[in-house]
């Protein structure tokens, strides 16, 4: 079985993702959606939450499960869970500029290869970080986030402890 990672913040996640992940699963047998923590990070939605919305949007999507990756090093968690790729989205030169040394060190920490998709044109635009500004600033941001994370949104729902 080929198991692939899509690692990330996912706060929240949209439709760029979304994109990258399912191209992932037709490449993979099995794509993990893995939801990273880093207590450096000021999240909108707790681990718990984006956990949540992750799960609901892929709900009905054979070979695509979301799950926690921990706080440690991404290629642990790869091979705990016999993962054997890293995959990424490329929107921009800026993404492939810092995410080629971490492809590097993953491979020489540990042989895990990362896959990077180019994003879709539609999306090149979407960020976690600039959905959250439009939102915030009452843009409709409806075209750019799966149903799970606009009701979150819309409904002012605050961060639950995790
Ligand atoms: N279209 C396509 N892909 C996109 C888009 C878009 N519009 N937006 C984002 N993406 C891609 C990103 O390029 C990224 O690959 C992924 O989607 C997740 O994006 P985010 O913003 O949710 O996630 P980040 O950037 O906060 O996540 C960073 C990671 C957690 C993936 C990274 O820091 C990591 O791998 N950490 C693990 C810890 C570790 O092992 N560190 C040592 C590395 S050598």
């Amino acid at each position: 079985m080929r198991r692939a990672v899509c690692p990330g913040s996912f706060d929240p996640i949209h439709n760029g993702h979304l994109e990258v992940i399912a191209r992932a699963s037709g490449l993979f047998d099995e794509v993990i959606v893995g939801i990273s923590t880093n207590y450096a990070k000021k999240y909108r939605f707790s681990l718990e939450q984006r956990i949540d919305m992750a799960t609901e949007t892929f709900s009905s999507l054979r070979g695509i499960l979301v799950e926690p990756v921990g706080e440690g090093l991404l290629v642990d968690y790869c091979r705990q869970r016999g993962v054997s790729a890293i995959v990424k989205g490329l929107r921009s030169s800026s993404d492939f500029d810092y995410e080629l040394p971490m492809a590097t060190m993953n491979r020489q920490l540990s042989g895990v290869e990362t896959v990077f998709l180019p994003a879709e044109s539609h999306y090149l635009h979407l960020s976690s970080t600039l959905i959250k500004e439009v939102f915030t600033l009452g843009g409709d941001v409806s075209d750019f986030v799966p149903r799970s994370v606009l009701k979150r949104l819309v409904s002012g729902e605050p961060v639950r402890d995790q």
